[in-house]
């Protein structure tokens, strides 16, 4: 399988409130370091440098207001403020107006969801250079490969239109979907497994029948992000029926979670999809530190087998997976079960 991965990730280093606490993000760069280690090690020596994405594909997934915020957010901080990070603290919350305030301490809530994640000096570089890893791996497969793997961070499936949150800035898996759009694919499917619901690709896709997501996650009512990922969920207008949604409960372990991958899989072969994004999260593991399912690292070789009986060109794009040492051998796990042979 080819991989696709870039270095401008490395200065992007975000801070998040974490029990009342700021601490350095669960989301760090040795995050994709403990990835790219674990593929040498496994054998992928096919890799590609991100070319980056363009400024039509961008703009074809998020705002222009987002995209001009998040790209001067941190000199407009810096002129201002000398503090670390650049973060809302006031949200457009029940009752308030979501109308676009002109400062940037109100603009830096109207564009986040979550104090979980903050704009530092380079957190526009790596979050395009993310988002270029998935549009480079996209447009892999559509020049011919089976399957490609997206190293990407930071991860992207929370990010909304207009809004950061949970570590995610640009949403990855919606840039890979816009890009094998345009490359011929007319349906192109969504799985996304990470522990958490996707909210921000859910979102992006609710409207459209021409992009189902499916994702599995931990029950709204137990887990981050709390206000989005409920199975009455279903999409609408011309996307009504194409979205769904498989909460599961804290503790859940691999025979029942795969139970349901099974579930999700039917539903995305009723789909006729041209090709599929598979939002990549491995925070399923038992060892993750924020998150409560049950997957063992031997488990993510039957995900990654499970998904390739869809017989489908596939983008594998990174989101979560925060218990870092593992984080390599189970993410290779699911592209070994997957099986696309290396040439
Ligand atoms: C991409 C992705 O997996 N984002 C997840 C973001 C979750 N961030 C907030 C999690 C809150 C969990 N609180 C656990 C506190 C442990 N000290
Ligand atoms: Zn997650």
């Amino acid at each position: 399988m080819l991989v696709v991965r870039s270095d401008d990730h490395r200065a992007h280093h975000s801070l998040e409130l974490d029990g009342g606490r700021l601490i350095p993000s669960w989301e760090g760069p040795d995050r994709a370091e403990r990835v790219e280690s674990a593929l040498a090690e496994r054998g992928y020596r096919r890799t590609r440098h991100a070319l980056p994405v363009s400024a039509e594909v961008l703009a074809s997934v998020h705002s222009p207001a987002y995209l001009e915020f998040l790209v001067t957010c941190w000199t407009r901080w810096a002129e201002t403020h000398d503090g670390p990070a650049a973060m809302g603290f006031a949200w457009p919350a029940r009752g308030f107006r979501s109308r676009r305030p002109e400062d940037l301490e109100g603009q830096l809530g109207f564009h986040s969801f979550a104090a979980d994640c903050s704009i530092t000096e380079h957190t526009w570089l790596a979050a395009r250079a993310s988002a270029s890893v998935a549009a480079t791996a996209a447009r892999a497969v559509v020049d011919g490969e089976a399957s490609a793997f997206a190293l990407c961070r930071p991860p992207g499936h929370h990010a909304t239109a207009d809004q950061f949150g949970g570590y995610c800035y640009l949403n990855n898996a919606a840039v890979a979907v816009e890009v094998l759009r345009r490359g011929g694919a007319d349906r192109v499917g969504v799985l996304d497994i990470d522990y958490h619901h996707g909210n921000g690709t859910q979102a992006i896709f609710y409207h459209r029948a021409d992009v189902p997501v499916i994702s599995i996650h931990a029950d709204p009512v137990q887990a981050f992000p709390w206000f989005s990922g409920h199975d009455d969920e279903l999409g609408a207008g011309a996307g009504e029926g194409w979205n769904r949604n498989f909460p599961l409960p804290d503790g859940t372990g691999a025979d029942r979670w795969l139970d349901v991958l099974e579930l999700a899989l039917v539903a995305l072969e009723g789909a006729e999809l041209d090709a599929l994004v598979v939002s990549t999260g491995v925070d399923t593991y038992e060892g993750d530190p924020i998150s409560h399912f049950r997957l063992q690292s031997d488990d993510f070789f039957r995900v990654g087998a499970a998904i390739a009986t869809a017989q489908l060109p596939t983008v594998f794009v990174l989101e979560g997976g925060y218990a870092t040492e593992q984080l390599g051998t189970n993410v290779v796990n699911i592209l070994d079960g997957f099986g696309d042979p290396q040439s």
